[in-house]
């Protein structure tokens, strides 16, 4: 069972718009905004409703640069994650039930309070390159195994 999820990062070098999330899974967690894509709508389309609904701010291009696969030992759901860049908003990013904003330097990403797989991604991220790969986490979230690699295109 394949559930397809979205998450957006707004990148305007050298600052990333995170979201602390409030609630819910990953709460506790700095992300990107994202989650389920709805029925009728585009993966990109629900990506665009969640940094609307998430962070108040509106996009009309972004890209995507992530397919990553996440699987919980245990658990035949698989998150199928799919990860898009965006550089130019509108609105003012503002704090939602969901998220808290804030950005960070691309220096400064606070790894230690993000899902633990980031710190293996985010960097071909904020190198602009694309990347796709595949997570198992066992018991508190641990990784047990983890494929990444950089790719020239994505479907
Ligand atoms: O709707 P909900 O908020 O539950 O969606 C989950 C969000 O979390 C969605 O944007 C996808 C994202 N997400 C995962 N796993 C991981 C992960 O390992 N790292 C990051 N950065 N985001 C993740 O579901």
């Amino acid at each position: 069972m394949r559930k397809i999820l979205t998450l957006c990062v707004v990148h305007q070098h050298p600052r990333v718009l995170l979201g602390m999330k409030k609630r819910g899974f990953g709460a506790g967690r700095w992300n990107g905004f994202g989650g389920k894509v709805q029925a009728g709508e585009t993966i990109e389309d629900g990506a665009k409703r969640e940094l609307l609904e998430e962070a108040g701010i509106t996009v009309n291009k972004m890209e995507k640069v992530g397919l990553m696969d996440f699987e919980f030992q245990g658990n035949p759901e698989i998150l199928e994650v799919h990860i898009f860049r965006a550089e130019d908003f509108a609105g003012q990013p503002s704090e939602s039930e969901e998220m808290k904003p804030a950005w960070y330097h691309v220096n400064e990403m606070p790894y230690d309070k993000m899902w633990p797989d980031d710190i293996h991604w985010f960097p071909l991220f904020l190198a602009g390159k694309k990347f796709q790969g595949k997570i198992l986490f066992g018991e508190a979230d641990k990784i047990l195994e983890m494929e990444i690699k950089e790719v020239g295109s994505l479907v």
